[in-house]
């Protein structure tokens, strides 16, 4: 294949050349060493895209959700950026066959773009590529992206968090416990969908959500430091936030639902955006970012000054009670001082 230069790469890529999306995307993924210039380059034309982050557990029908709301979305003449992090997803192939003739009727679109990206790799980079694939998204110019992940644990919460709006996904007969409690990720749905409602124990599946609403109040975040945390009053006391989570039931196989969904999913995009919240996420999203970078950098740096045989030296003494970790620490920053 021939060379490409990042900057011929990504001003193809806002052309709308698909290719040079996929390809872009495949740089990004794979953290080769040109994807450090083609961040840099379309950065600028990035925070355009409303994210929408789609979890649940395994089975729940998350797949046909996005396919079912990205059609009703391509009928508003929306297009739509999918990203899939699920090596079982049947975007991967791995589907009923139903599944995949839907998926082809997605793909046949050149207003939709699907990516799936095998959940490989750690926690901190997995989020990291998986941010910078929706970079890529954004400035190829899609009004929408969808991110599906298998809401397992800290692993998709994390990764769901980058998205403005999130929806939980449940689906009743899974067992007699509502899925998503074990993952801890009811809290961070700004939408519970409750799907296969053609199903006669989607009753029970809804009252059971709606009374642990009830039960948990959700606390107000505010971007502190590059964090998330609970907002405060002034006497110290969290804040909670009353906005109240809808439930909304769908059959994502024949698209009952959808279009209650996308109104719920619009309410929500205005609620972010009338009281600010959307802009103070995306600031907190940053300073987490700029953050953890910058730790990886200097952690970086600082390292590949130090020779193998000096860190052995001080895991060894460490071990032979020589020294203490926090003084450890300090003799690697300041390498004059003598070891004692
Ligand atoms: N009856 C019924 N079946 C559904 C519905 N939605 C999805 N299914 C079926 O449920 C199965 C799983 O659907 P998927 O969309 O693959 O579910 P998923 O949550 O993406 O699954 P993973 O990606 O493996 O976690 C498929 O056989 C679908 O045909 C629905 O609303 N009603
Ligand atoms: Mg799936």
């Amino acid at each position: 294949m021939l060379k490409t230069f990042p900057e011929t790469l990504v001003s193809q890529l806002l052309a709308g050349n698909r290719r040079a999306l996929a390809r872009t995307i495949t740089a990004v993924e794979n953290e080769a060493p040109e994807s450090v210039e083609i961040l840099k380059t379309l950065y600028p034309y990035t925070g355009r895209a409303y994210t929408i982050g789609i979890t649940g557990a395994p089975g729940t029908g998350k797949s046909c959700l996005v396919t079912a709301l990205t059609q009703h979305l391509r009928k508003q003449n929306k297009t739509v950026g999918i990203i899939a992090v699920d090596p079982t997803s049947p975007f991967t192939g791995g589907a009923v066959l139903g599944d995949r003739f839907r998926m082809r009727d997605l793909s046949g679109d050149s207003g939709v773009f699907i990516r799936s990206m095998a959940s490989r790799g750690h926690l901190g980079g997995l989020a990291r590529t998986t941010y910078d694939v929706m970079r890529v998204m954004d400035a190829a110019g899609f009004d929408i992206i969808i991110i599906e992940t298998v809401g397992a644990g800290q692993n998709e919460v994390e990764i769901v968090k980058a998205a403005d709006t999130t929806i939980v996904v449940e689906a009743p007969g899974l067992g007699d416990d509502i899925q998503a409690i074990k993952a801890g990720i009811l809290e961070i749905a700004d939408i519970l969908v409750v799907n296969k409602a053609d199903s006669p124990l989607v009753q029970n599946t809804v009252r059971a959500l709606k009374a642990m609403l009830d039960l948990g109040h959700r606390q107000r975040l505010v971007a502190h430091h590059g964090q998330l945390m609970a907002q405060t009053d002034s006497t110290g006391a969290p804040e909670y936030d009353f906005r109240e989570v809808p439930i909304i039931q769908t059959v994502a196989i024949n698209g009952q639902g959808i279009s209650t969904l996308v109104e719920a999913i619009d309410a929500h995009r205005s609620y972010l955006a009338e009281n600010g919240i959307r802009q103070d996420r995306q600031r907190a999203r940053l300073q987490g970012e700029l953050i953890a970078r910058l730790k990886e950098t200097l952690l970086k740096n600082l390292l590949d000054t130090v020779p193998d045989e000096t860190f052995d030296q001080l895991i060894e003494s460490l071990l032979a009670r020589q020294i203490d970790p926090v003084s450890a620490v300090q003799s690697l920053l300041n390498p004059q001082r003598p070891l004692s």
